[in-house]
């Protein structure tokens, strides 16, 4: 399959490898996954409950009935309600919005809120991002005369059915024909969306919802495959070029800016899930959600300013207390030997912020290559978050506790619970134990897996550009990883920042005419304290295992550079 590709469409081979990889068997599909276009968005009238949710949607428009959004906190949640909201005022309707404050109401609708909407005079409510299990919500809806659209996307329980609603457009239900089932919440008001402006006449600004959509579909981590694949593809490019006052505002405090950007360039998928995403995800972590949905929707550049700024600030704190408490748990392994040779290494501290605690377990996952959990006491009460490694089910290993926790949830790889603090030290044992029976007393040795291997020469920038048309790279479709067996190691390692490392590698290829690369840099984020063990030196040889970057700085951008998952001394030499 990858050679009739590579032959087929003038491809190296290790790149039609990685489409055959990713399920691509004929020519024409490559060609749709290489090319994203708008004409590969589907008919949103195939969704189940569209063509209700139009019809009632256009006659509240029309009349100017006062309606509801019903969001969420989250990225998602908020660029749905954002989305929804600018439709219903360009057509010509009003409406207003609700997004839960995250501690006090929680995740998803709640009765009080459909009743004071419907004492307002509001005859019609849309969840978006939300919804999908609101069934006493729902009859609540239908007993102080609201109509109900759910729009969500969240899984439907076969069980459990959906809620009673006027429409339910989700791609989940068991009998919606929809090709797109990973669709984002914002993806599925997006379609809705979509269908409202063809009927209207408006066509011409749907691209300009792509933007948005992307956003939210990146930072909700959904397969960036199908119909999702073009959103994001065409949305970060049209990030390149914004007018929404509010984005506009945002995208400067990232520095992704027309100021700070080399002219037109498309936004990468990281750039939104780590600059833009968390900007907007610390507004639900410290409850100013409402803030959000303000600055996408807001006319005023001044007041966007403003509001975008406050995003910021907020983000910064929650980056300093992420470092703070990072810095402490990994102190505490480190100082710790009962610590750190435990199987599962649970790690606890007082009032630690609970909006952080994940990331930092991830921290210890990727240094010590064991399950981690992070645990913050609050008084009597204590929250933990937890972070697994493959081959080890995390949430499982909570179920044979279940009496230690006030509430528990997750999946394999990430969990979240409340306790009482005095259960702490129980919790530690239990699951050291468990772990230990699962996992053997051997250190682990954590599996990498790579796409593909390279030679050093073999990585130029024809090449890249070969392998940049698989972008956008996310869920579902993960950035390639190579393996190149051993490299020259070309002058001294540097450290950056006291954390990171930079290695030269030896490499001679001609960049362009005339000009012959002889090195190419490696980066090792948080690799620097692997020097002490083993310090490295010119003319060594290594495996490395890595992914191929483009430095993107305005000044010295455009230069490729290779971003290490591991390196090792090379075998048998
Ligand atoms: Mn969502």
């Amino acid at each position: 399959m990858a050679r009739m590709l590579a032959a087929a469409m003038d491809l190296p081979e290790n790149v039609a490898e990685l489409l055959a990889a990713r399920g691509i068997s004929s020519v024409e599909e490559a060609n749709r996954f290489l090319h994203p276009s708008i004409d590969q968005l589907h008919e949103p009238m195939d969704m189940l409950g569209m063509r209700q949710a139009v019809a009632r949607l256009e006659c509240a428009i029309a009349e100017r009935e006062p309606m509801l959004i019903y969001g969420d906190y989250d990225v998602d949640g908020t660029m749905a309600t954002v989305i929804l909201k600018t439709v219903v005022e360009l057509l010509g309707g009003q409406c207003d919005f609700h997004v839960p404050h995250r501690l006090r109401e929680g995740y998803g609708m709640r009765d009080e809120v459909v009743e004071r909407a419907a004492a307002d005079g509001v005859r019609l409510i849309i969840s978006v991002d939300t919804g999908i299990r609101a069934f006493a919500e729902a009859e609540t809806a239908a007993r102080v005369g609201v109509d109900l659209i759910v729009t969500d996307h969240h899984l439907v329980a076969a069980s459990e059915g959906v809620p009673r609603a006027l429409a339910v457009l989700n791609p989940h239900q068991a009998d919606c024909q929809y090709p797109c089932k990973h669709l984002s919440g914002a993806g599925v008001v997006f379609k809705l969306a979509q269908a409202l402006l063809e009927r209207a006449g408006r066509a011409k600004l749907i691209p300009s919802f792509l933007k948005v959509v992307a956003i939210a579909t990146v930072a909700d981590s959904v397969p960036l495959l199908g119909e999702n694949r073009v959103i994001v593809a065409l949305g970060l490019k049209g990030l390149s070029r914004v007018v929404n006052p509010g984005l506009k505002a945002l995208l400067e405090v990232c520095e992704l800016g027309p100021a700070g950007m080399k002219q037109g360039r498309a936004l990468t998928v990281t750039e939104v899930a780590f600059r833009i995403a968390p900007r907007m995800n610390a507004a639900g972590r410290m409850d100013v959600a409402h803030d959000v949905v303000e600055l996408f929707t807001v006319k005023s550049a001044a007041r966007a300013k403003e509001l975008a700024e406050k995003l910021d600030g907020l983000n910064r704190a929650r980056q300093v207390e992420e470092q703070r408490i990072s810095d402490a748990v990994l102190r505490q392994v480190e100082e710790n030997a009962e610590l750190r040779d435990a199987a599962c290494m649970v790690v606890e501290g007082e009032g630690w912020h609970r909006g952080v605690i994940g990331i930092c377990a991830s921290r210890v996952v990727e240094r010590f290559g064991r399950p981690a959990v992070v645990i913050s006491r609050d008084g009597e009460e204590a929250h933990g978050s937890g972070r697994s490694i493959p081959g080890f089910h995390l949430l499982h290993a909570l179920e044979t506790a279940p009496e230690l926790f006030l509430r528990f949830g997750g999946h394999a790889g990430a969990v979240g619970f409340a306790m009482r603090a005095e259960k702490v030290d129980e919790l530690r044992q239990r699951l050291n134990e468990y772990a230990k029976a699962q996992l053997g007393a051997e250190p682990l040795q954590p599996v990498l897996e790579f796409d593909g291997e390279l030679t050093m020469d073999q990585i130029t920038p024809r090449f890249w550009e070969q392998l940049k048309a698989l972008q956008p790279f996310g869920a579902g479709n993960p950035e390639p990883v190579f393996v190149a067996r051993g490299v020259t190691l070309m002058g001294q390692p540097k450290v950056m920042r006291e954390k990171h490392l930079k290695l030269k590698l030896r490499r001679y290829v001609n960049v362009e005419p005339g000009a012959l690369s002889r090195g190419l840099e490696a980066l090792g984020w948080r690799m620097a304290h692997r020097l002490g063990a083993d310090p490295l030196a010119g003319g060594d040889l290594l495996d490395v295992l890595f992914r191929i970057e483009e430095n993107t700085h305005q000044d010295f951008g455009g230069v490729l550079q290779l971003v290490l998952s591991d390196y090792r001394r090379a075998e048998g030499r």
